[in-house]
């Protein structure tokens, strides 16, 4: 009963805002405002519906939720146009005859929408029609948008349509659960090699991608099990059909070109053995009779380790039209990725370049796809680096469909533990003009397909949400998933329109919140680039493991071609027709003289193009090297301003979101000193050159763990070396509980105290911090990185404010080891006046 109590007092605290998981996402439809709610009380209390189709009944049953929600009053549901104002929603086919006055547009784009107020029997009211039902509900969630941003909606007239046939995203889920790539825990769609008894999430992932205008869903991991395609599969691949179709998702999925051989019984997958294009036929036409809506088919072919169409001399184009050609009868699309490379490149020739390999591959073939096949580029020529040029290929496939692929889950950008708003990286890229033929095509027009007039194209996110409460693990990164959608819908939009247009609805309308978290938003992209990938060089991230943390040198003598060639002298793969690997001459010309030259060369991908001296001066006058430090400490410091901005919003946001950011923020800002300390120390070595503000290798204000009185604790080295301080670190491995001390030698003060340690994901060790005998703090390193041991993935930063110290204060760090993690420390370091 005292629990009770204690509950309502706190529910009835004034002001405070109910706690939400961000399990809503931006379709939270939180009450208006009383302020403004006036603005809406002349919309209608009925809706009618004109047809019965499962998608009108979702989009009717949404618009009475979120009406409900935002303005607390319950639409009545009618059979029939009533002598009163009301919603309409309709298909123009269905709304025509009835509405004769209204005169929809002729041409508009399949699920596009119309918003428009009219008098209806002389009533006023409002009309959601579209060319088909999932435009009706598009329209509706549009509507329902502009409430929750409280515009004004009183005399509508709006019609809206995608830039694009395709906006999908792909899971990549694998049959057990687990996601490949994936930050927020396991699959919605599948759980120890079946699709879940309980699909009620994926359901809810369909309905906050329809929201967004995200059409079609490729559920399963393009590294595919062929097990997918197996009859016994296909019941199952139904029911996520039906989760996703009131929502108007199509379901489709990643499929395995060998799938033939292994579970179809055939001694071949030859793309032009007849065996093999009967089998796919008889396999589609399964499909359809039971899924007669499903989408169709991604492949990854012939690319890291997968099979392809080489392995019979035959071409992608083979291989994609054998699959396109059982799809066509049925509508379905054929999407063939693009991201086709040999991993076992030989690093020794400086001739040999991973970023050719698409267009290599692809372009040679454009014209031999069939008409509902859709080559799948990724953004980039390499893969999702923090910063890379336009893949050329967009400009290189003119009789051939296209599509964008972007990546909504951060791999290569902070895996949703570090911010990082993605769309400000897609609109550079969907507007850069690639010149095709010499006119401008930017690469949004060449992607949708509007440039050279192809049937179909579009864009495909890749998002591998998961069973995390908030769908992404980092609260902002949902910002991520809604920005895609928006700008595959309409690609002309801002990044940061839609930074605003998100934060209103995921927290509200109140300026300040909605100025700084939209602020945040647009400046973290170039924050994290700062300090992991200068100069289109790549994130410099472990390439071989969990590209993460850092890993300078991980790129660099091994076949997977993401090299950046730092040396003693200098850095930057030069790829220059001149003197370079010649990929720039894949470009159209005018964008092939803008990167070939120096001069010319944009700064933020001179090392992508160009390999120079550390001694060069960029644009702004600075050397590389110095750049390189700079740029590490700036964006280490914005980091820590991210923290200082998201705590100016305590009490204006609800206290688990807040949390949940700050947490997350707190622990950017500390990986930020990890990735800037570890980068500059490997180029200070590489170069030696010394930074000209002397902060690169001096650290005054630490204290190293190997420095201090160990009992049980032993120094080690950490490897790579410029993953912990000094090179070392100190573990307790024998004896425990360990301990490291030391006296405190600086002016008496108030003083913050970081004690950077080791978070593995093999043990849960508990540390301890004694100020003369006086416990300070304790905690226990329980997080979930990407690590099992001591390094540039595994390194945290504790922070204890407020610490009053005098000389000769005896600081003793406790460590308790907990299974494979022996309660590694790094080092201490001391801030005053905090
Ligand atoms: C699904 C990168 C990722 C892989 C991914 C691959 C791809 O290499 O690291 O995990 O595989 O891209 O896009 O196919």
């Amino acid at each position: 009963m005292r629990y009770f109590i204690l509950a309502m007092f706190v529910l009835a605290v004034p002001g405070r805002l109910a706690a939400e998981t961000g399990s809503a996402a931006w379709l939270r439809y939180a009450p208006v405002e009383a302020a403004v709610r006036g603005r809406y009380s002349a919309l209608p209390a009925h809706v009618v519906t004109v047809g019965d189709s499962i998608v009108l009944k979702t989009a009717r049953a949404e618009l009475v939720r979120g009406v409900q929600g935002m303005l607390g009053r319950t639409l009545r549901a009618e059979a029939e146009l009533p002598q009163q104002s009301a919603f309409v929603l309709g298909t123009f086919a269905n709304l025509a005859p009835i509405l004769p006055g209204v005169g929809f547009p002729a041409h508009l784009r399949e699920d596009g929408f119309v918003l428009k107020a009219w008098r209806l029997h002389g009533f006023p009211s409002l009309l959601i029609a579209a060319p088909s039902e999932r435009g009706v509900l598009y329209g509706v969630f549009a509507l329902l948008s502009k409430i929750a941003r409280q515009q004004n909606i009183a005399a509508l007239d709006e019609v809206q349509e995608p830039a694009a046939p395709l906006r999908w995203v792909n899971q990549w889920d694998n049959l057990n659960g687990s996601i490949e790539r994936g930050y927020a825990g396991r699959s919605i769609i599948f759980e120890n090699g079946r699709v879940r008894e309980d699909l009620e999430r994926a359901g809810d992932y369909a309905r906050l991608l329809a929201s967004v205008g995200i059409n079609g869903c490729a559920i399963n991991n393009v590294n595919a099990d062929p097990r997918i395609l197996a009859d016994d599969f296909l019941p199952q691949l139904v029911r996520v059909a039906d989760a996703f179709r009131p929502w108007g998702v199509v379901l489709a999925i990643s499929v395995d070109l060998s799938s033939p051989k292994v579970i179809g019984g055939l001694e071949t997958f030859d793309p032009l053995d007849a065996r093999v294009g009967e089998w796919w036929r008889r396999k589609a036409e399964e499909i359809y009779r039971q899924i007669p809506d499903f989408g169709g088919f991604v492949v990854k072919a012939d690319s890291e380790g997968r099979l392809g169409p080489s392995a019979y001399g035959r071409t992608h184009a083979d291989a994609a039209n054998v699959i396109a050609r059982a799809l066509a009868p049925h509508g379905g699309v054929m999407f063939y990725r693009a991201f086709v490379y040999n991993h076992h490149l030989d690093w020794r020739d400086a001739k040999n370049d991973r970023a050719k390999a698409a267009y290599d591959n692809f372009h040679p073939l454009d014209g031999q796809f069939e008409n509902n096949a859709v080559i799948q580029i990724k953004n980039g020529p390499i893969d999702f680096q923090v910063r890379e040029p336009v893949s050329p290929l967009f400009a290189g496939l003119r009789r051939t469909n296209e599509a964008i692929e972007l990546q909504i889950t951060q791999e290569y950008t902070g895996q949703q533990r570090h911010l990082c708003f993605l769309p400000s990286m897609w609109e550079e890229a969907l507007d850069f003009d690639l010149h095709a033929d010499g006119e401008s095509t930017p690469v949004r027009d060449l992607a949708s397909g509007r440039a050279f007039h192809r049937p179909l194209g579009g864009f495909v996110g890749v998002a591998n949400a998961g069973m995390d409460a908030n769908w992404l693990g980092h609260p902002l990164a949902m910002a991520n998933l809604y920005g895609f959608g928006r700008l595959a819908w309409n690609p002309d939009l801002q990044a940061g329109t839609i930074a605003e247009e998100w934060t209103r609805l995921t927290f509200g309308n109140d300026p300040v919140v909605v100025r700084t978290v939209a602020t945040i938003l647009v400046e973290s992209w170039r924050i994290y680039e700062s300090y992991t990938g200068p100069l289109g060089a790549g994130t410099l991230t472990d390439i071989l493991g969990s590209h993460y943390g850092p890993g300078i040198e991980s790129s660099e003598r091994n076949g997977w071609g993401q090299w950046h060639r730092a040396d003693h002298e200098g850095i930057g793969m030069d790829r220059t027709v001149a003197t370079g690997t010649g990929f720039v001459a894949q470009y159209p010309a005018p964008v092939a003289r803008l990167y070939e030259s120096l001069q010319t060369c944009p700064d933020e991908l001179l090392l992508f193009f160009h390999h120079v001296p550390y001694t060069y001066r960029l644009h702004t006058g600075k050397t590389v090297i110095q750049h390189i430090y700079d740029s590490h400490y700036e964006g280490a410091e914005q980091a820590e301003e991210l923290v200082r901005q998201w705590t100016g919003l305590k009490g204006q946001i609800d206290d688990e979101r807040y949390e949940a950011v700050l947490a997350r923020l707190e622990y950017q800002a500390g990986h930020a000193i990890v990735w800037r300390d570890a980068v500059s120390n490997w180029f200070y070595r590489m170069s030696g050159i010394a930074d000209a503000q002397g902060r690169v290798g001096h650290y005054p204000d630490r204290m190293e763990a190997e420095a201090m009185r160990l009992q049980g604790y032993v120094p080690f080295d950490v490897v790579p070396a410029e993953n912990a301080s000094g090179g070392k670190a100190i573990e307790c491995a024998g004896l425990q509980p360990c301990a490291a001390d030391f006296r405190f030698d600086r002016p008496a003060g108030q003083y913050e105290l970081d004690v950077q340690y080791f978070d593995q994901n093999n043990g849960a060790s508990t540390f301890r911090v004694y100020v003369d005998n006086r416990l300070v703090d304790e905690w226990v390193a329980n997080g979930s990185l990407p690590a099992t041991k001591p390094g540039g993935d595994s390194s945290t930063r504790r922070r204890i404010p407020g610490l009053k110290l005098r000389p000769g204060d005896e600081i003793r760090l406790e460590g308790i080891p907990e299974g494979a993690e022996h309660a590694p420390l790094d080092y201490i370091e001391f801030r005053q006046g905090k």
